[in-house]
């Protein structure tokens, strides 16, 4: 298969392929580690949904932030955040990126721009609304990438935040991940429009929804609204469509619940995006890629696995701002 887009370089192909297959290789060691009970923390994992951080993400800048949700794991890596400190957590181990406490759910990694994650749909939305009221106040020219599931639109959070995003004109990404899907309920059984694009709209900002979680194309549609909203051109929404492709909530499948045609599943496991990045490379450049993917998450296990656990008296640490 050919890279028909020549303004993107096989380097960024690479990275694409790279950051899609860290997150991958993760969440399957996750599925495998499950049924030990090493893992002290729900997962919601993003295993179909990875290339829509990555787009965006590769498409930032490092000093540009990002916000997310519960279903963060894709998110985290792609922002660059630590490997080792995000298995940690997952652990309830002391060297986690949350000293244990956080869990799966509420992954953060200030260091590279990973704002924080909720278990609250939609309570992360307006916290990046806040971050980029900041900015702008500081003529910071970063900016704020805010992600959240469809579900998250039902929430009045959502629609406060759109108007007060557009009314101050704030320097922030809003980027929905359309799986469909919020638990069990279909979006048609939930939304009396299904027009995500024209809802955010009605609030006059800008909405483009892109297919099939195309990361080449999402990653030249972030450039773009990047640099206009750093021009001061105030919120636009990307509506990423995508799927996930494992239960809503822990390791497993959820075809028994039959909630989902088993062909729509099919199709978007068929369509997958790291397959297709893969296929772009040399066999050599893949493989060797591959195998780094593998080193990094040997030592990221080793690493949670002999991290100690939080010290009892921690339990009150990091609750209230220190004075
Ligand atoms: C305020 C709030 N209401 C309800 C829930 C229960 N809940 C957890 S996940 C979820 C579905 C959210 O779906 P969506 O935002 O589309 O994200 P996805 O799980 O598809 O990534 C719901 C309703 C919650 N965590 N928080």
């Amino acid at each position: 298969m050919k890279n028909n887009d020549p303004s993107i370089s096989a380097d960024t192909i690479a990275r694409f392929y790279k950051q899609i297959r860290r997150i991958r290789r993760v969440e399957e060691t996750v599925i495998d580690l499950y049924p030990t009970d090493k893992i002290k923390s729900p997962v919601h994992l993003s295993i179909g949904q990875e290339s829509v951080s990555v787009a965006v993400c590769e498409a930032l800048r490092p000093t540009d932030v990002v916000f997310g949700t519960y279903r963060g794991h894709a998110l985290y890596l792609a922002k660059y955040g630590d490997m080792k400190a995000m298995m940690a957590e997952l652990y309830g181990k002391a060297d986690g990126c949350a000293r244990g406490k956080a869990g799966s759910m509420h992954l953060v990694d200030m260091k590279v721009g990973m704002m924080g994650t909720s278990a609250i749909v939609a309570t992360s939305i307006s916290q990046a609304a806040g971050y980029a009221f900041a900015l702008k106040q500081r003529k910071s020219d970063a900016i704020v990438a805010c992600f959240y599931g469809e579900g998250a639109m039902d929430e009045g959070a959502w629609h406060e935040t759109m108007n007060f995003a557009a009314l101050k004109k704030l320097p922030v990404l809003f980027v929905c991940e359309n799986n469909g899907y919020a638990i069990y309920s279909s979006v048609k059984d939930r939304m009396s429009s299904v027009n995500i694009c024209a809802r955010s709209e009605s609030y006059g900002i800008p909405a483009a929804r892109i297919e099939n979680g195309d990361t080449r194309k999402l990653y030249a549609k972030v450039q773009s609204d990047a640099a206009a909203i750093r021009a001061g051109s105030g919120p636009r929404v990307i509506e990423a469509m995508t799927c996930r492709w494992r239960d809503h909530v822990g390791p497993g499948e959820d075809r028994v619940h039959r909630y989902r045609p088993d062909a729509e599943l099919n199709a978007w496991i068929a369509a997958d995006e790291m397959k297709k990045l893969g296929e772009l490379l040399p066999a050599t450049k893949r493989a060797e890629i591959d195998r780094d993917v593998e080193a990094e998450l040997a030592a990221a296990i080793t690493f949670a696995e002999q991290s100690p656990y939080p010290e009892d008296r921690e339990i009150y640490d990091h609750v209230f701002a220190a004075e």
